[in-house]
């Protein structure tokens, strides 16, 4: 990773980032935060133009003034990164001023996540993100700089079909994305109703980006799933199995990492990838606990799973990379104060059997009490039972295998069919 972006950095884009703060929010770490999705996009960082404003400008987003300044400071740089999501208006207004190509933050995620997927229906979700974006902001395309409406690592492809485009065209592709995101979707619907029929209960990791989750993934199931310190590392979802004490196991799921104000449309355009998280029967959260705004990117990962809909969801909160964290202390205290947590470094390993016990303690709460009497002739049944839930009783009858036993939801359901009637549960006790 690190040579490639030694190669690159000869022609990387140089690029200005703008930041305004305002007395109520002044967000040290937004600024780090900009660096390093510019620097994930592949563009190189001249300088920070900080600007101080109660109220965001609505012609230029910063002043006037300001624009101007960043036109005559003469930095030879050829883009300029706004730290917001610009109106149409402001974008266009910025880029006459400074005779830079204006990109904002939610387009410097789009051109990520553009640069970053891999998968058919990643590509699709993506190019539906863009394509929304877009839409308000055609008027834009038509200047100057309509060559290089693509946006950072986007040469030709996409970029240029935007160009040629008009509102109609966009809608009529957004239109034909979303059906092939639907016929995608369905077959994903389906490799999941097969997977419904595995005997294991399924957790997603959920976290902001660079949290830790995909090093965790790699830890628990010694998988291979890329980890990086750049930004969304993972965009499309990997599944494995962990094994648990007893025999029991989960099937575990990495996605997508979640940042503060995520762009809207991304949210929607994912929500299929996302399904795995709605899917789950209990959620891993992951936080970097070293990092100084740990509490702020635990906020909005919450407020995103709200989005969702699957605020409540049984979760287990991990505060990660223990092994750097400034304080083991205020740690301890956290977890202490926090429902359901422990604290790990998913880099060395510590508190792996702690997170294991809890994942175990954490399915089991999930399982609800069944009676069953199972058919001779479906001996898979009992073998599922064991492997997703606690068998409490058995009973070989003439009739069947009278059944005690606690299950996931998604198995009592499947055996409701074999549901004990009364007198054979009465027999059971
Ligand atoms: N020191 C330390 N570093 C860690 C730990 N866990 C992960 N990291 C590092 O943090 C960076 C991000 O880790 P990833 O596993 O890619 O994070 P992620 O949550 O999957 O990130 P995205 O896929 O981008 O959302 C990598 O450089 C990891 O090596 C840990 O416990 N301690
Ligand atoms: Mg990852």
């Amino acid at each position: 990773m690190a040579r490639q972006t030694q190669e690159t950095d000869g022609d990387s884009e140089k690029a200005l980032l703008v930041c305004v703060e305002n007395d109520a929010t002044i967000e040290p770490y937004a600024v780090q935060e900009l660096m390093a999705l510019t620097d994930t996009a592949g563009a190189r960082v001249l300088e920070v133009f900080h600007q101080h404003r109660r109220e965001p400008d609505p012609a230029f987003y910063i002043g006037r003034g300001k624009a101007e300044e960043i036109r005559d400071a003469e930095t030879g740089a050829e883009l300029l990164i706004v730290d917001t999501e610009l109106s149409p208006t402001q974008q266009r207004n910025l880029q006459e001023t400074t005779n830079l190509r204006v990109i904002d933050r939610t387009q410097l995620i789009l051109d990520i996540f553009g640069q970053r997927a891999r998968t058919r229906e990643g590509k699709l979700q993506v190019e539906l993100a863009q394509q929304m974006y877009l839409l308000p902001r055609l008027m834009n395309v038509y200047t100057k700089f309509e060559r290089q409406q693509g946006g950072i690592g986007v040469r030709g492809g996409a970029g240029e079909t935007k160009l040629e485009t008009d509102r109609r065209k966009v809608r009529d592709h957004i239109g034909d994305l979303e059906e092939e995101i639907a016929e995608v979707r369905s077959q994903r619907r389906q490799q999941r109703n097969q997977r419904g029929s595995l005997p294991f209960p399924t957790a997603a990791l959920v976290g902001y980006t660079s949290a830790g989750k995909s090093t965790l993934l790699n830890r628990l199931t010694g998988a291979d799933v890329m980890a990086d310190a750049k930004l969304f590392a993972t965009l499309d979802p990997t599944t494995r199995r962990v094994s648990l004490p007893e025999g029991w196991a989960i099937l575990l799921t990495d996605t997508v990492g979640f940042i503060r104000n995520l762009p809207h449309g991304l949210v929607a355009a994912f929500r299929a990838t996302l399904e795995e998280v709605v899917e789950a029967d209990f959620l891993i959260h992951v936080v970097d606990a070293a990092h100084p705004e740990a509490a702020v990117q635990e906020r909005s990962v919450l407020s995103v799973l709200d989005e969702l809909g699957a605020a409540d969801k049984a979760m287990i909160t991990v505060l990660n990379k223990a092994d750097v964290a400034p304080d083991r202390f205020a740690l301890t205290e956290r977890v202490a104060g926090t429902d359901n947590a422990c604290t790990i470094s998913a880099k060395t390993g510590e508190g792996m059997q702690d997170l294991m016990d809890r994942i175990a303690h954490t399915l089991r709460s999930l399982l609800v009490p069944v009676r069953a009497l199972l058919p001779y002739d479906k001996p898979n049944l009992l073998a599922q039972c064991y492997k997703s839930g606690r068998v409490l009783s058995l009973d070989y009858r003439p009739e069947g295998i009278a059944l005690r036993a606690e299950l996931t939801r998604d198995l009592a359901g499947r055996l409701s069919a074999y549901a004990a009637p009364f007198e054979a549960e009465a027999m059971i006790d």
